[in-house]
Order: C-alpha cells, then structure tokens, then sequence
C-alpha cells in the first residue's frame, strides 16, 4: 500500500491556537480527488480519526494552475499533537494545537540575532552546539577615500566594534539596520509585557533590560559608532571590499572599510536614534545617559541630511572614482523620500517639536507601502498611530489620515485572500515574490496588526495569522522558512557560519529570504526546477537569492509571531 503523501498537505509546521482558526491546504493528487472529499484530524500515528470536517471547493494557484482545497478545523480546539489526513491519500507533518504555541518561534527567531552578534565568543552555554569564537573586533576600521574628511582622511582608521552580521554576509550595513532595529524597537514599544518576557538565554538575561532590549543594544552600540562626529554625517556601511569565502567569522579576517556618508544612512540612523532614546529612556539607571546621546546623534544626523539631501549611496560612481573598488551589498535607494518621512516622524514623537513634523510632507499622496529596507514611509505612520494620545495638537490634527492610511493599507491586504490558493495574503500577486519575501510575508503581518490594533476587527488578525502560517509552512514549497522550526525547513541557507561550521543543522531561528521568482536570474545558482512565481526556491546555499538569511528578514519574523501571541487571546 502506498505511503500517504506527506508533501500534500501544507500547514503551519509548529501548530495552532485551541481558540484561533486553523487552515491546512491540500494540494496534488489529493485536492483532484479526496475520498469523499473530507479530511480528518487524527492521532500523530494516523490510527485514530478525531475530527472530520469537508474540504473546501477547490481554488486554482493562478501562477501554476493547481488545484488546492482547504482544510478548515477551526472548530477543533482540543490541545495536543495531531496530523491533517485525507484518507489514505495525504496526511501533513505533526503539529500542536496549543495556547502560546508560537511562543518558541517568538524566542528562537530573536536569539536569532545573538548568533549574528559579531565581537564576541558564542559559548556553548548561550549558542548550543553552534558556539563559536567571536569573529570581526572592527576595532580598526580603515576610512575609504569616499569617506575622507579633513579630521579622518583615507587611510586613517577608527573602532567600530559590535553590531550584527547584516546576513549570510559579514558586513555591517546602516540602511538595513536602520528598518531592523526599527522593527524591533517598535516591537517593543507595541507589546511591552510580552516583549519582557521573552528569555532568549543570552550573556545579559537577568539583567534589568529585557533581553530584546539587551539584544538590540548591541546594534545600537554600533551604529551610535558609524556617526562621524566631525559632522554628524553617517558612514553607508562598514564592510570588506569584497564578500569573503565560506568561512567561520573569525577566519574572515580582511580588511574592512568604512565608505560614503549617505542621506539614507544618516535619516534611518536618525529614526532608529531617536526611537532608541524614547525607548532607553527609563532605563537611566542602567544606561547612563544613553537616551541623551540617541536622541543628540539623531538630532546631528537629520543636521547633516539637511545639509546634504543629494548624498545617495552610488557604489558605480565611487569604484569610477576611488580604490580599492567595493563589490558587497549597496542597499543603494535612489529616493530618500521615504527616509525623510520617517526621521521626522520619529524625531517629532521623541522631541514634541513640531518643526521636524512640519519640515516635510508627511503624507505626499494616499499610498501606504509595505516597509522595505529601501521604502520607510509606513514605519511612520505605525509610530505616529501608536502615540496617538501623546501626539501635539498639530499631530493630532492629522490622525485621521494616519489610521485612514493604516486600515485602508490592511483592506487593500485582505482582498483577493478568499480567492488565494493557500488562502493567505501572502501570495495574492506575483509581486510578493521577490528576494526576502519571506519578510514581505512578515511585514504584511504587522501591516494587519496595525490596523487590528486600531480598529479591534479580528478578520485582520486572522489574516495575520495565516502569514504566519505562510512563514511556518503554509505555502506553495511547503518550507517552514524560520530554520531549526518545523519538519521541513532549510538545511542548507545562504549563511557563512551554517555552511561552515561542520555542523549538519543550519544555525536556528534565522528566517530564510524564500521564494522568489527572479531567484536563477539573480544569483545563477544550479538546480531552479521551474520559473513559477511561487514555487521558484531551492534549499541550496549558493541560492542567494532564495535562501540567504538577513537581520531585516528575522526582525518582522520577531514581530509577527510576538505580537501574535500578545493578541492570542485578547
Ligand atoms: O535584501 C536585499 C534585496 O532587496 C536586494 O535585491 C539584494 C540585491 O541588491 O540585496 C539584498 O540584500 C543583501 C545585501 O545587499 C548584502 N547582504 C545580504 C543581503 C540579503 O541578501
């Protein structure tokens, strides 16, 4: 008798709330002809049926043509460990039904970031079978000739020690610290109580900060040390000329640059500075001035944007004009509309000054975009909205058009989700399948719960939760994209201490970038199968673009599954 198939059936790999709704898909063979067109709920060994429930009508995958049907056992709420079967045709992976059954992925996907730490030993007693020696002191940095200035000429060199490895990559990169720590900042500003609870074992667990806090300081660190403090000006990024090879950290030992000061570093440094300082502000006693020198950095760097608005990152034009060339990632952007937005934003809630929310347009046209490292606009809107109370009466003025922005931004997310072949959000346009859709997955999540925190409407939350599904397992590769989460996840991403450590399991809680269809075309790697929108990933670590991990990614996967379970039974 042939073995049920396992792929056939897609689902959240880690499970689902006893009270929340609950989706599996059912794809191939079994979605053409289920026998008699039901599944069942049964014990994890297949041999007890403990739930029936009717397939739905059959929806058909507009990027491939096939057929999926769901599998809706929503009204299932005993806690336990389960499979989806369709009789003997499919059954799923095992998984829970239980009250914060996210709770895990919350924690190991921001212990995620300890294993990007650069500077520091990883011992076995915090990283598991994943310790390391500490890789990267970056405490002397050569200034690149496209960073001279008369008070650091090129050639000269700096510290600039601490921070995260920005991906599969060893360098350090403002832009894209700027959207992550953002996200993970406002994480906390959203969902306090949660947020403190979550123990990551860490070097600083048990100290007065929570360990996301503590975490997150450890980027902080960096960036305040990306500022020169000549100007205010903030280097683009720290980082070798080169990518190196496939080695440990502390086997990377070229050296490292730091390169132009931009108008997009110094606006989402600003951000990131003054949210930091709202946000360490209570926290004095431990951190001595910290909140003051954030919100003096942020205030510095919107100074020298000011002064220098046309400075956009053109790493073609500085290999034309300066040596060594550089070659690693240029989280280049040639609109710093968007950066302005969200400086400002952040600078106004921290300081209550008007003139920062009055210094630019705010609200330039109707648009909402999905938050991107290269699109920030949105992460304005999502702080404003959050201290509504506390806005000034010029703020206040325009908090309709805030929350108007933020609910129609999740309406426009909702529809076609009915027609969804895995009924999620994620997927509805082959535009979400792009390199890091895994974070366009995570970031829709948070634009929905953005609006659900507004407006209470739970049809918002459920759609947030079936991203997280999406992320867990719920799609068309059938990948848990969060690693070490799940039964089928990645082996192998794109991430140099994974692929060199000699260890079989990749580093967990690290969220692979995921499908995306121009994934051959861009990083050329052997064994793509197909050039179907949703399908286009292979767990191969020269897939780049498809299976690379990045902080950018992880922090709305953070997020996501945290404030999921904040919400769960609220
Ligand atoms: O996430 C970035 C993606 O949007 C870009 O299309 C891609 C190519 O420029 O670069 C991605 O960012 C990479 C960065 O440049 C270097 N570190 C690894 C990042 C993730 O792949």
């Amino acid at each position: 008798q042939a073995q049920p198939a396992i792929e056939s059936v897609r689902l959240n790999q880690i499970g689902f709330y006893p009270d929340a709704p609950k989706v599996a898909v059912v794809i191939g063979e079994a979605a053409y002809e289920p026998a008699g067109s039901t599944f069942q709920i049964t014990t994890p060994d297949g041999k007890t049926v403990l739930f029936t429930g009717p397939l739905s009508e059959p929806r058909r995958n507009e990027f491939s043509g096939r057929m999926t049907r769901l599998a809706d056992f929503s009204a299932f709420k005993t806690p336990g460990t389960y499979r989806v079967a369709v009789g003997r045709m499919a059954r799923s992976y095992p998984f829970q039904i239980n009250v914060n059954v996210h709770r895990d992925v919350a924690v190991g996907s921001l212990k995620g970031f300890y294993f990007q730490r650069t500077a520091i030993d990883l011992p076995e007693k915090h990283a598991g079978r994943w310790h390391r020696p500490a890789g990267h002191p970056d405490t002397r940095i050569l200034v690149h000739p496209s960073a001279a200035s008369a008070t650091r000429p090129a050639g000269s060199t700096l510290a600039s020690p601490l921070g995260w490895y920005d991906a599969g990559d060893y360098n350090k990169y403002i832009v894209n610290s700027g959207i992550t720590m953002g996200t993970l900042l406002s994480l906390y500003e959203d969902f306090p109580d949660l947020c403190r609870a979550l123990n990551t074992n860490i070097p600083e667990s048990g100290n007065r900060l929570p360990d996301l806090l503590d975490e997150s300081l450890w980027n902080l660190r960096w960036m305040l040390t990306m500022q020169d403090p000549a100007d205010g000006g903030v280097y683009h990024k720290l980082t070798n000329p080169r990518f190196d090879g496939m080695v440990m950290p502390d086997k990377a030992v070229k050296e490292r640059y730091v390169v132009q000061k931009s108008v997009t570093a110094a606006l989402d440094f600003a951000a990131v500075m003054a949210q930091a300082s709202r946000v360490f502000r209570p926290f004095g006693r431990e951190l001595p001035g910290l909140a003051d020198s954030c919100r003096a950095a942020a205030v510095r760097a919107w100074g020298w944007a000011k002064q220098n608005p046309n400075a956009l990152y053109d790493q073609d034009a500085i290999n034309r004009q300066f040596d060594p060339d550089i070659s690693t990632g240029t989280y280049g952007d040639r609109d710093a509309s968007d950066e302005w937005i969200w400086a400002a934003a952040e600078l106004y809630l921290t300081t209550k000054d008007d003139a920062y929310y009055t210094a630019v347009n705010l609200f330039p046209d109707t648009k909402t975009p999905l938050p991107s490292w290269a699109q920030v606009r949105t992460l304005a809107y999502y702080s404003l909205a959050r201290f509504s109370k506390e806005l000034t009466a010029r703020g206040k003025a325009d908090l309709p058009k805030i929350n108007g922005h933020l609910v129609s931004q999740a309406d426009s997310l909702l529809a076609g989700t009915d027609k969804q072949a895995y009924g999620t959000v994620m997927g509805r346009s082959a535009r979400d399948f792009i390199w890091g859709s895994s974070a366009v997955a995570a970031n829709q999540g948070i634009a929905l719960i953005q609006a659900y925190r507004l407006t209470k409407n739970r049809r918002y939350l459920t759609a947030a939760l079936g991203n997280l599904d999406y992320l867990l397992g719920r799609n068309s590769v059938g990948y848990s994209f969060l690693t070490g989460f799940g039964d089928k996840t990645p082996l192998r991403p794109h991430h140099r201490p994974s692929v060199a450590d000699g260890i079989d399991e990749p580093v967990p809680g690290l969220l692979s970038g995921g499908t995306n269809a121009r994934a051959a075309q861009q990083d050329k790697c052997a064994g793509y199968a197909t050039n179907i929108p949703d399908e286009v990933f292979i767990d191969a670590d020269c897939s780049y673009a498809s299976n690379e991990i990045a902080i950018n990614w992880n922090a709305p996967m953070v997020y996501l599954a945290t404030a999921i379970e904040a919400l769960q039974r609220s």
